[in-house]
């Protein structure tokens, strides 16, 4: 790690950036690599990274046919929390929150990770009765998770209005290792930390088909760069997953919908957690600005369209004014949606393919954000040894197929 004194610090925050350095190279693509990742995003960025530090694979390309961590990754309300319903949820996504835990000082690079806790509120008896059921399966499994009442609510997260006649608070579920982290932080730190270990992130490069020999595997990829050759294809493609597992003729169990997020000016702290409302399709967190960082649901219909409905906000804003009423006084500063790609399980896939070589990491849905460390890490194993890590092993593609599902609905948070 770079370290600099006090006056080195000043001279560089006032030099007019002159002497910083890119933080990644622009590199050509090469004509082979060992393994191609389709996508820059989080996850694309992080399977990278793992692939060149826990398995010597160097020799790979991130393919991103726009701007690194303009998808999703860039798009996302940031909230991080493992308090999944199934075993092999909380498996993953407390995988994730653990490489969460210490990901600045592995990658060497400050991705705000913020455990400010994650409070779930219960607006009905089904959702008491459901997040006392996410609460006690949590806790079997290790992961910290708890009931309060709605006074212990309101004293944790004293903004808030319990006894709102619309939607009454009757209690939360409350994962205190939740919270959020910096996304554009988290795509940047990955790609430095994947760059300084030799793989080329190439921007600006999409791709367009996929090259199949005669005995079904992959070849390379077609792109608007002209043809790569390799052996080995990881498509973290997102919202866009069905259309490139298509190039390969492989039909994906995923719709794809757009959700939008927005943020109000900024303002004094003023909300010290996460607080989400699945119920009302709403959640809330204070940005490190001071903007409150707002999420709504997914549209009712597919689209590629990357803009929500307008009246999916308003309704957001609606219920948001009657659970924080403080808040009716901000003004919104801008708001923008992500494609995402949605199983149905909710849960995501992980896994190789019956194309031999190419492996798919998709079905995020609303929630791929928090699990980027532990996603691109189980990935990286899987197109390393072309076999799973026992932690992704059951979110295969052939769940679908063979009813073998892993139903997260409940826990997804947003509808969908
Ligand atoms: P992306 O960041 O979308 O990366 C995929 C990349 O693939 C894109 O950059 C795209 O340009 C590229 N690509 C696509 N096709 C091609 C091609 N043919 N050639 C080359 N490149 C291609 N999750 C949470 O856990 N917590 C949240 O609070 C949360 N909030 C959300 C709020 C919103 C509004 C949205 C939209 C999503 C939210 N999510 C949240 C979900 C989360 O953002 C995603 O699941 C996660 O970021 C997916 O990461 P990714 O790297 O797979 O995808
Ligand atoms: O998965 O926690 C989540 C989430 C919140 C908002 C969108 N997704």
């Amino acid at each position: 790690m770079q370290k600099f004194s006090g006056l080195e610090l000043l001279r560089r925050a006032l030099g007019g950036h002159k002497s910083w350095q890119p933080q990644w190279r622009n590199p050509d693509p090469k004509p082979e690599y060992d393994a191609v990742i389709i996508g820059a995003g989080g996850h694309g960025l992080a399977a990278a990274y793992y692939l060149a530090k826990e398995h010597g694979i160097t020799r790979v390309a991130v393919l991103e046919r726009g701007w690194l961590g303009g998808g999703n990754t860039g798009r996302n309300t940031t909230i991080v929390r493992s308090n999944y319903l199934f075993d092999e949820s909380a498996a993953l996504y407390e995988h994730s929150v653990k490489l969460w835990e210490g990901l600045s000082q592995d990658i060497n690079y400050n991705v705000m990770y913020s455990a400010r806790g994650v409070l779930m509120l219960a607006h009905n008896i089904h959702d008491v009765q459901s997040f006392k059921r996410h609460v006690h399966a949590n806790r079997l499994n290790g992961v910290d998770n708890e009931w309060l009442t709605a006074e212990q609510c309101k004293e944790f997260c004293p903004p808030l209005n319990i006894s709102s006649m619309r939607y009454p608070i009757l209690g939360g579920a409350l994962q205190r290792r939740g919270g959020t982290a910096r996304h554009d932080a988290v795509a940047w730190g990955f790609a430095r930390a994947a760059d300084a270990r030799g793989v080329d992130i190439i921007q600006n490069c999409e791709v367009t088909g996929i090259r199949r020999g005669a005995d079904g595997a992959v070849e390379g990829v077609e792109t608007s760069r002209g043809f790569i050759r390799t052996k080995k294809i990881g498509v973290s493609a997102a919202g866009h997953t069905s259309v490139v597992m298509a190039m390969a003729g492989v039909r994906m169990p995923l719709e794809s919908y757009p959700l939008q997020a927005l943020v109000s000016e900024p303002v004094k702290p003023a909300f010290p957690t996460v607080v989400m409302s699945n119920t009302i399709h709403a959640y809330i967190s204070q940005s490190d600005k001071g903007e409150m960082v707002i999420g709504a649901g997914t549209d009712a219909y597919t689209s590629y369209s990357q803009r929500g409905a307008l009246h999916i906000t308003t309704h957001t804003l609606d219920a948001i004014c009657e659970l924080v009423p403080q808040f009716r006084r901000l003004r919104m500063l801008r708001n923008w949606g992500g494609i995402v790609d949605v199983t149905p399980d909710r849960s995501p896939i992980i896994a190789k393919t019956p194309v031999p070589g190419l492996y798919v990491n998709c079905g995020w849905g609303t929630g791929g954000f928090k699990a980027t460390p532990g996603s691109g890490n189980v990935f990286a194993h899987t197109i390393a040894k072309d076999a799973p890590h026992p932690i992704n092993a059951p979110f295969t593609l052939e769940r679908f197929r063979d009813g073998f599902l892993i139903d997260e609905a409940a826990a997804a948070a947003v509808a969908h």
